[in-house]
């Protein structure tokens, strides 16, 4: 029977042809194929996107096949596999990065000069997937990449959301948000996987009864909505290993409502049927802020729900007793929003799988580790019990008695100290009962990290020192990383290429540590030459975006100086504001000959702010009247131009980062957990101007001080700074350029009225005022170097020469053998 097992397999392996071949010519023939029989264009006449859509076809088959192989192998090696749960992935676009991944570039710009196309052009043709709002989002994707490459038997699961992150449009300087429905045409990056599909439960009641001489409790839902699953498939680089990220959508479910269609309302029924969609459909666009919101509980029960089945079932396929879970199995929880898998995972043991409480808790305790993207408590996410309770209320009881036992424990090993117990609690008791989320994690995870070296600090210190002092074991941290892929392969061809002709390797591409070896060359000046053009050709694309978005004409020998990240008041994208008001009232009253010495500069900004958050939106109003008046007055010229880059996203970044002489990151200290931006302006060799915050400090460690501008506050002085209130010294300064703003200088006084109160004097809770005189020396200083070219390329080369260990391969490196404890399962050619 084996026998004619396998002549069936070598049968249909080569009627298939065997794999798909990757020679030019070969090429050519799929996407001509997938022009006629996929887009259904004829082949004799077809467009750049259909050509788009045509390459990426024959992109995806190639995914698929290492895809497959990937699983049967890593199903056949009974591999431990790590589950990684995330509400959030910002991919942004997929066939240049799949391309360089699959190691098949040259070839598809082979294949597509012969067939009268450009590789790059068709490459912008794709939308971004943007099924997340920032930094955390666009980790998860980074972090993706990097357990593809480094050979690692994972999953990412996720919701397949209909409408990504909304896109920014700016009328008359003021933020519009338009609806992101990303899918309209059509996403060949994704399968449907119409077969794989669960049903997810919610409200009803909880019912006890007798099974086989045991009580049992069962939940009797009063909705119920399908999951379906949508994989994408990730490829890594320089491996075969192609891992899955599996997307859940919903549909209506299959179990209709009989009553309803045989009382003669079908045209309701099948109305209220499709209200199930709703669970998938928007992606929340309040970066870190979702508090008390009905649907927003269900799109996290429902992605937890339908991964969590998955995963039991693909488990109980291979393994006969739940014992092996903790050796086979891990779950990681990408911050809080995923932390209901805690009380779902324990209801399909206890109720569904009928394990007993205690043997099921000690299973679940070995299976979750933990990420907090998160600075302060005030942020962390909490769901009201109300809530809870009539949409899940199963959980709620589960939720109730882990507390309990939770807290029995506690006292044991504490005492009666009742505020410690209460701050503690998973519920938090006062008018409105909450579930804490972040409490919850921590409880059952053996691991809670931190996502920096400062981060980890104000974790002990401050966020959870409660926890800490109970467990330290459990805490750790491992800073961010990003991919060198995304973040130096695909944007920033021209500085690959160099890298690599001066490492004289490309091994760099998945060794990121190699990337230490410039430092060799660093006083080489040939090398310096090279440099300098891989930097003015990036800056010529960027002068080239910024001019067709905006129609200003900037510049290639002033500084760029950007600054790119969500808006937030903590991140200060008003200092940088003020201190280009600073600048221009300056060169206003500067002599001529004086204006000769300054450094021209580009100031670059660009971000969302939530919809709901109003300082934020002024902020950007705030932006575009100060553009508005530089850019306009003619006796400035081009000593300085401001430039606000609408609906930043991945895309946008892969052009603005590379084109970058200068980046800056302005957060109080103590308030960016990481900051990950930073990271991929160091791999493409622009300064940094920061604040020691987040891991700029471990930056600091890598550069040394001497290779970027610091300015600010340090975390330690904070606290007794903000103690000062409005006897805090401010400079004058600073003062002038809030009072031009207040006055109308740029219009809006009124508009503007209440954002200026915010940095006055007594009520700056961010410490503007304070910072502002160290932030205008810092500028300075990036002034001075920017004139002696020699030593700011020396400064660039030592960023990118530093900048190893923040590559993701490093941080999930870390992951897999301190926490996860999985081992690379590589996939054989
Ligand atoms: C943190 F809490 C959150 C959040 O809701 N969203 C988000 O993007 C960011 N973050 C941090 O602000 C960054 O400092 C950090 O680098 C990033 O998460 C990834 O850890």
């Amino acid at each position: 029977e084996l026998g004619e097992r396998r002549a069936k397999a070598e049968r249909m392996f080569s009627l298939m042809d065997g794999f798909l071949k990757n020679d030019p010519l070969s090429l050519q023939k799929d996407i001509l194929h997938h022009v006629e029989y996929t887009v259904a264009r004829s082949r004799f006449s077809f467009d750049d996107f259909e050509a788009y859509q045509a390459l990426s076809h024959s992109v995806r088959d190639r995914l698929i096949e290492r895809w497959h192989d990937t699983h049967i192998y890593v199903k056949r090696t009974k591999s431990k596999r790590l589950y990684f749960l995330s509400l959030e992935f910002l991919m942004g676009r997929s066939l240049s990065n799949s391309v360089i991944n699959l190691g098949i570039q040259d070839q598809y710009a082979e294949a597509l000069s012969q067939l009268g196309f450009e590789f790059e052009v068709l490459a912008e043709q794709e939308g971004d997937a943007a099924l997340g709002n920032g930094g955390l989002a666009r980790l998860s994707a980074c972090q993706m990449d990097s357990l593809a490459t480094l050979d690692y038997p994972a999953w990412g699961y996720g919701l397949r959301y209909e409408y990504g992150l909304f896109r920014q449009v700016i009328v008359d300087g003021f933020q519009h948000e338009q609806p992101d429905y990303w899918l309209n045409f059509g996403n060949p990056w994704e399968i449907e996987r119409i077969h794989v599909t669960y049903e997810v439960k919610f409200y009803g009641t909880v019912e006890e009864v007798d099974m086989n001489g045991e009580r049992h409790k069962v939940w009797i839902p009063g909705e119920t909505v399908e999951a379906v699953a949508y994989d994408n498939p990730i490829p890594g680089y320089g491996t075969r290993n192609t891992i899955n990220l599996r997307l859940w959508a919903a549909k209506p479910s299959n179990q209709f409502d009989l009553e309803a269609y045989n009382t003669g309302d079908y045209i309701n029924s099948v109305v209220n049927r499709q209200r199930a969609e709703t669970i998938s459909n928007v992606l929340y666009p309040d970066d870190r802020s979702h508090q008390g919101k009905e649907l927003r509980l269900k799109q996290q029960y429902f992605f937890v729900s339908a991964s969590l089945q998955d995963i039991v079932r693909r488990f109980k396929e291979e393994h006969n007793s739940f014992d092996e879970l903790p050796d086979k199995v891990a779950l990681h929880l990408n911050d809080t929003h995923p932390s209901l898998s805690i009380a779902e995972i324990m209801r399909i043991l206890v109720d569904e799988e009928h394990l007993g409480w205690n043997k099921a808790w000690d299973i679940v305790c070995k299976i979750f580790s933990f990420t907090t993207h998160t600075v302060v408590a005030g942020g962390l996410e909490k769901i009201p019990v109300d809530l809870l309770g009539s949409l899940l209320p199963r959980h709620l009881q589960i939720l109730y008695e882990i507390n309990f036992n939770f807290m029995e424990e506690l006292k044991k090993r504490i005492g009666l100290d009742y505020n410690r117990l209460s701050r503690m609690s998973i519920v938090e008791e006062g008018a409105v009962k909450n579930i804490r989320m972040a409490n919850l994690a921590i409880v059952c995870s053996h691991t809670v990290n931190g996502v920096s070296k400062l981060h980890l600090d104000t974790l002990k210190t401050r966020t959870f020192k409660d926890f800490y002092e109970l467990w330290p074991e459990k805490f750790q941290y491992k800073t961010n990383g990003v991919t060198q892929r995304r973040w130096i392969v695909v944007s920033n061809p021209s500085l690959c290429a160099l890298i690599s002709k001066w490492l004289g390797t490309e091994a760099w591409i998945r060794n990121a540590d190699l990337l230490a070896g410039l430092r060799d060359h660093v006083d080489n000046t040939d090398f310096h030459q090279e440099w300098k053009m891989v930097k003015k050709v990036n800056k010529m694309r960027l002068a080239e975006y910024i001019e067709t978005m905006s129609g200003l004409k900037v510049s290639l020998d002033a500084m760029f100086d950007v600054q790119v990240k969500r808006i937030h008041e903590y991140k200060r994208q008003l200092l940088n504001i003020f201190g280009i008001i600073h600048r221009y009232d300056c060169l206003k009253n500067m002599d001529k000959n004086d204006r000769r010495k300054v450094v021209p500069r580009v100031c670059i900004i660009g971000g969302k702010a939530a919809p709901g958050y109003e300082i934020a939106k002024k902020i950007i109003k705030l932006c575009h009247a100060v553009a508005e008046k530089i850019n306009n007055d003619t006796d400035i010229g081009d000593l300085l131009k401001l430039v606000f880059i609408p609906d930043y996203n991945v895309s946008v970044a892969e052009l603005v980062i590379p084109g970058a002489d200068l980046s800056q990151h302005l957060s109080t200290a103590g308030h960016e957990a990481s900051g990950t931006g930073s990271m991929k302006f160091l791999m493409n060799g622009c300064l940094l101007l920061a604040t020691t915050d987040g891991s700029t400090v471990e930056i600091i460690e890598e550069i040394g001080s001497e290779n970027l501008f610091l300015f600010g506050a340090k975390v330690h002085e904070v606290a007794e700074l903000r103690e000062k209130g409005s006897t805090l010294k401010i400079p004058l300064q600073f003062a002038r350029v809030l009072r031009m703003v207040r006055d109308g200088y740029f219009g809006y006084e009124d508009y503007f009225k209440s954002l200026c109160d915010t940095v006055e004097v007594g009520n700056d809770f961010y410490l503007l005022g304070h910072d502002f005189g160290s932030y205008v020396e810092a500028q300075a200083a990036a002034d001075k170097a920017f004139v002696e070219p020699e030593k700011w390329i020396k400064m660039s080369i030592l960023s990118v020469a530093g900048s190893g260990i923040f590559s993701s391969d490093r941080t999930i490196q870390e992951y897999a053998e301190r926490t996860w404890k999985i081992d690379p399962c590589r996939c054989p050619l």
